[in-house]
């Protein structure tokens, strides 16, 4: 039986520009394809974020003629997958099926009565994918395997949830198993760093409980976080330097701060090892701490990445149940600044209950904080979220995960629309650069490295605008409407 894993995002996150920035491999199905050739099943991996056209999906699959046909699913990009699915129908008659990932989790029900999908895996899968293949082999019960929904004589059926993995028991991603793994190696993501970048996941789960996210990522990951051993996390670094000769590293777990004695033993193997990676995390505000920031200096972690979503407290407490304080946020950025760590902040608008006058108090924050990066986002709870459930969405609005979706008393989308793009020039003007040194690597590991001319002269163009006057005066009026108001 030949299996082919799906990552069905085409064109990636940006699929109208021509290059990709900040994107990183997709770790889910790779993991899924190596338990799968632990078990010496036939599984092949096609990843379509850098593909440009459906066409070159359906030349894929003519090649590989899979007997199944497995897709990760987010719920932003879920219109892909079911174009995926369609073609796959047309082009692989008689191919199973499987939808996985976070919409998966999230929505399995409904993913479900789809007429073209066969079976929709709950949760982590690598504990169940073994088992569900050889039952579509062997033709048994699929009421046997753990942690499914399928249809039978019209009637939907949910499996029980299995056990939580022990995650020293699982394999490495299949990295080499990607075609395209070299193109993501060489993209530089969000954070700076000299190419190639090796990611890794240290450990699964989240312990809090922000209103716009939960309970799905409990439900893929459970209740408790399960942290890899530092061990485990450093042969895999190991292999990240040995064969592919990372320069820099990324972890990409929802917190790498929440662990402090799991954490140092990490650091403790990094530093040993003195690769002479660039390092980058991401973390909670709160429970970052100065003797933390410190370890991080000496390993090289050169980036910290923050949820901060919003600067006003009232929607940080009251609506997304984040668990964190303005000044906890302001602490977190001054402990960074003073260890030279570069700073991200991601940050959300459109939340229920914003006014112009909180997403101003986030502006504001912004002006404090002076972070080196912005991830802005138009707050999108996750279906089945406690926000999801509480708002009022725009029937008429096809897209969940733009400027109108959710209806504001007090704001327009297209006031919303004005104010994201007012953000990003306005915080242009507040951020604190990164520092020479970091433009030097970065023009450096783009050189050593191999870009294609495109990639590099985008990315160049990127860097020049982003701090470039022309901009603010072509833009600016945003920018000075928004001055005026504060
Ligand atoms: C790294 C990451 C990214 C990377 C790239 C993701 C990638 N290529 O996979 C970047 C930075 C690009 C990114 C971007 C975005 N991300 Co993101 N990202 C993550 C993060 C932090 C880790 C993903 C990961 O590798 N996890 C580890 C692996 C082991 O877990 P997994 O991927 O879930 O896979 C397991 C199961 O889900 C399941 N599974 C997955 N696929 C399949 C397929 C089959 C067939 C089966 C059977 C099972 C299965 O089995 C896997 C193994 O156990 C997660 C949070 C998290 N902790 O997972 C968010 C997360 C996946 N991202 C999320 C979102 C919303 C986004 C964005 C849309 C944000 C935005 N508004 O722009 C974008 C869009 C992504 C895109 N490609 O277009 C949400 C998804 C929510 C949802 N309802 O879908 C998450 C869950 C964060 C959150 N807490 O809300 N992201
Ligand atoms: S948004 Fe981030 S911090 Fe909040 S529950 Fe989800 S993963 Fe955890």
């Amino acid at each position: 039986m030949k299996v082919a894993f799906v990552y069905p995002k085409k064109g990636g996150i940006f699929p109208r520009m021509p290059v990709n920035l900040s994107i990183t491999p997709p770790l889910g199905i790779m993991y899924l394809a190596a338990v799968c050739r632990e078990n010496k099943i036939d599984v092949s991996l096609i990843d379509l974020t850098f593909d440009r056209t459906w066409a070159a999906y359906e030349k894929r699959l003519k090649e590989q003629k899979p007997d199944v046909v497995g897709f990760t699913a987010l719920s932003p990009f879920y219109d892909d997958v079911l174009t995926a699915v369609k073609i796959t129908r047309k082009t692989a008659p008689n191919a199973k099926i499987i939808i996985g990932g976070p919409h998966a989790t999230a929505q399995p029900l409904e993913v479900i009565k789809n007429d073209m999908i066969d079976i929709v895996v709950v949760g982590e899968a690598e504990q169940t994918i073994v088992p569900l293949l050889n039952a579509l082999q062997n033709k048994t019960d699929l009421k046997e395997v753990k942690g499914i929904v399928f249809k039978r004589d019209g009637q939907v059926i949910q499996t029980e949830k299995p056990e939580y993995i022990n995650l020293e028991n699982l394999p490495f991603p299949a990295r080499e198993m990607l075609p395209t793994a070299k193109k993501y190696f060489r993209q530089i993501p969000l954070f700076p760093s000299i190419p190639p970048v090796g990611f890794i996941i240290a450990s699964r789960g989240c312990p809090f409980n922000c209103s716009f996210c939960q309970p799905m990522l409990r439900e893929i990951f459970g209740n408790k976080v399960r942290f890899r051993s530092p061990q485990s996390v450093l042969q895999e670094l190991d292999e990240l330097v040995e064969k592919y000769h990372i320069k820099s590293l990324y972890f990409i777990d929802d917190n790498m701060t929440v662990n402090k004695k799991w954490l140092y033993e990490i650091c403790d193997g990094i530093e040993k090892r003195n690769y002479g990676l660039i390092i980058g995390v991401q973390g909670k505000a709160d429970t970052l701490t100065p003797e933390m920031a410190e370890r991080f200096k000496r390993i090289n972690c050169r980036y910290m990445s923050f949820g901060v979503e919003s600067g006003n407290q009232r929607i940080l407490d009251e609506i997304m149940g984040k668990h964190l304080t303005i000044a906890q946020i302001e602490n977190a950025f001054k402990i960074c600044e003073q260890n030279n760590i570069l700073t991200c902040a991601s940050l959300m608008i459109g939340s229920p209950g914003d006014t112009k006058e909180t997403i101003m108090d986030t502006v504001k924050l912004l002006e404090r904080i002076r972070p080196n990066f912005i991830d802005l986002h138009y707050t999108a709870p996750t279906p089945g979220s406690k926000m999801f459930n509480e708002v009022e969405f725009d029937d008429s609005h096809d897209d969940r995960w733009s400027a109108g979706a959710i209806k504001l008393d007090s704001i327009t989308p297209e006031e919303l629309t004005d104010l994201f793009f007012a953000i990003q020039l306005r915080y242009r003007q507040v951020k604190k650069r990164p520092p020479f040194n970091f433009m030097w690597d970065y023009f450096w590991g783009t050189m050593r490295y191999g870009y294609n001319f495109l990639s590099l002269s985008a990315q160049y163009a990127y860097f020049c605008l982003d701090n470039s006057v022309l901009v603010y005066r072509l833009l600016g009026k945003w920018v000075f409407s928004l001055k005026g108001k504060h």
